[in-house]
């Protein structure tokens, strides 16, 4: 029986992952980290420890203490928090993942690694529309070169020592359960939390910038299928392209009306928009379906639906 860790389990991303990956593998299984205290339903399914990655001899003793045989490394600082922190934000997202592929290279137990590289590797004279896998890769942010270098040693690691780490090229993840922190996509959360909590919302993008989101159930079906996919029918080993849905704020705000007719929008560009302005506007995951099956299960107007449900039951209590 594999034994998970997760690290960032606190996160957007890691607070969904953790209790999927217990109901598949077992509660005791799924070893849940993170550098803050995890919400209640984390602490209370399963092993929880605060663990820094950055510490890297408390990585390799955790590792080999608890038999770890799959790493999820979710910890990152995102595109809009970055650029205000340049430099502690590469060391982060550089160190960390380092730490994570030296111990994978050094303990035999451990199998397998994901790390979530993200659509930010793309830069401005990248192809805007249908981003092809293998394209021009100039990203201008600090969080867009961080996973650019990323996949290139998650790349290195596999060939030069046998590492198994595989990755995906996250578009924008949608989610109600934890809101995400320091994104440029985050408007695509908060646009449906303001709608519940205001009924209006300021974004901090224009009303037709687009960009490929995904529901976060669809990611975490994602991820866990390329994590449970043969190894030999991976060809991509540096990160896998993954499109969800191209949105704009204005199209989203016209399929919350159709709940919330009173709901308004204004538009205040910050500097996030000049991040959004050099990322695809939609992506092709042609790559993804056919190596592992890949496939998108929620639309715009599905996925609305369902935010505006549950943000409603979530603020109730
Ligand atoms: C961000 O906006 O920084 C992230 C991402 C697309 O990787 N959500």
């Amino acid at each position: 029986m594999d034994n998970i860790l997760v690290i960032g389990a606190a996160g957007q991303i890691g607070s969904e992952l953790v209790a999927e990956l217990r109901t598949i593998y077992g509660n005791a299984h799924v070893y849940a980290t993170d550098i803050k205290q995890a919400p209640p339903d984390i602490l209370e399914g399963g092993p929880f420890q605060i663990l820094d990655v950055m510490d890297d001899k408390q990585l390799i003793h955790f590792i080999i203490r608890h038999k770890i045989s799959q790493v999820y490394h979710l910890a990152a600082v995102l595109s809009g928090n970055a650029e205000k922190l340049p430099t502690q934000a590469w060391r982060i997202n550089m160190d960390s993942l380092m730490n994570i592929l030296e111990v994978a290279k050094m303990v035999e137990e451990v199998k397998k690694v994901f790390w979530p590289s993200s659509i930010a590797v793309f830069g401005p004279t990248t192809p805007r529309h249908e981003t092809p896998q293998r394209t021009v890769m100039d990203p201008v942010t600090v969080y867009g070169i961080s996973k650019l270098a990323g996949e290139r040693w998650c790349d290195y690691y596999f060939k030069k020592f046998g590492v198994d780490v595989r990755s995906l090229r996250y578009p924008g993840l949608i989610s109600y359960k934890t809101e995400p922190g320091g994104g440029t996509t985050d408007y695509a959360v908060e646009i449906y939390f303001e709608a519940v909590r205001q009924g209006k919302y300021e974004c901090f993008l224009t009303e037709a910038t687009a960009l490929p989101v995904l529901f976060m159930p669809d990611a975490i079906t994602a991820t866990i299928n390329l994590m449970e996919a043969d190894r030999s029918s991976l060809t991509v080993h540096s990160s896998y392209n993954l499109g969800g849905m191209s949105v704009t704020p204005g199209e989203i705000a016209v399929e919350i009306r159709k709940h919330i007719p009173e709901f308004a929008i204004s538009y205040k560009p910050d500097f996030r928009q000049a991040i959004a302005d050099t990322w695809p506007h939609s992506v092709d995951d042609s790559k993804a379906r056919e190596d592992w099956g890949f496939a998108q299960t929620y639309d715009l107007e599905k996925m609305t639906g369902i935010m505006l449900k549950e943000i409603r039951e979530k603020l109730k209590t």
